[in-house]
């Protein structure tokens, strides 16, 4: 074990998550953010934007699966997919692996994020070279406001909801990507813990409510967070999401039918969280 360790700066948790590096494979900085990859132990390699770890080589796969698949199986013909954010490749090898996506849009505003993750992170970053993946580098936020009923599904694969990436957890944001999608589009983002971004979480899904027919909230746990017990909030112009609408048939490591169904949270614990009656 080595002596060296990364001390994570996460902007909301009242904790410090701590990593044993045994080496500093890049660090530098992009004219949006500071970016590093490290080689922890445990790990593998970890991806860390502005002081916090976005993902990591072991873990990866939890967040990502459930970033593309609860969305991409309660559509039952998701051919149109527009990724804001998601500079790693994570979220788009995952998309990729449904045949009926024919075009997998990533924006991310960052184009140094995704050359470090081709270099240093090649199992995530490796579906970039799909002939059905489109690159853009521009602000999310500028870029959807140019689009009208287009994509069948949006994800927001975006860091914390500091900074540059506020913007996209706000009403007038959710507005553009209701305008956006297609007439039965759906829409999922990343939400923070239930524990300790337990207000956020709330802000989020009542602006989503004020724009969409259907809104609802499914978790994960991802190690590598602080908060572990993580949010995914979901909207939907048509159909249901709580049930994959067709059968599941890419390969995965955690995401299956019946988890897509256990990832939703109990109705009563959903309204507690929503009215703001779950407090500690
Ligand atoms: N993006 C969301 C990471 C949020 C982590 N936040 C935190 N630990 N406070 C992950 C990017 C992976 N593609």
């Amino acid at each position: 074990m080595t002596d060296v360790f990364f001390m994570e700066r996460d902007p909301y948790a009242p904790i410090r998550h701590c990593y044993p590096v045994s080496k500093v494979l890049y660090h530098g900085k992009s004219p949006y953010q500071e970016i590093m990859v490290v080689e922890s132990p445990h790990f593998g390699k970890v991806l860390i934007l502005d002081g916090v770890a976005q993902c990591d080589e072991r873990f990866e796969f939890i967040y990502h699966e459930f970033m593309a698949h609860v969305p991409l199986y309660a559509h039952p013909n998701p051919q149109d997919v527009l990724i804001i954010g998601g500079g790693d490749g994570g979220v788009l090898r995952e998309v990729l692996k449904h045949p009926e996506v024919k075009r997998a849009v990533l924006v991310d505003i960052d184009k140094e994020v995704i050359e470090v993750s081709k270099k240093f992170l090649p199992t995530m970053a490796c579906s970039f070279d799909d002939p059905r993946a489109i690159v853009i580098n521009e602000d999310g936020y500028k870029y959807i406001q140019d689009y009208e009923g287009e994509f069948d599904v949006i994800i927001v694969d975006s860091t914390d909801p500091v900074g540059f990436a506020h913007v996209l957890t706000t009403e007038e944001f959710f507005k553009y990507v209701y305008r956006a999608l297609k007439e039965d589009g759906i829409y999922v983002g990343q939400t923070e813990s239930i524990h300790y971004h337990v207000e956020i979480v709330r802000r989020v899904q009542k602006a989503l409510r004020k724009v969409f027919p259907i809104v609802d909230l499914y978790t994960a746990v991802i190690p590598g967070y602080a908060g572990y017990w993580w949010t995914m909030s979901i909207a939907s112009k048509k159909y249901p999401v709580r049930e994959p609408s067709r059968e599941v048939t890419v390969s995965t490591k955690l995401y299956s039918a019946d988890m897509h169904r256990y990832a939703f949270l109990p109705e009563s614990f959903y309204q507690r969280i929503l009215n703001g009656d779950y407090s500690f």
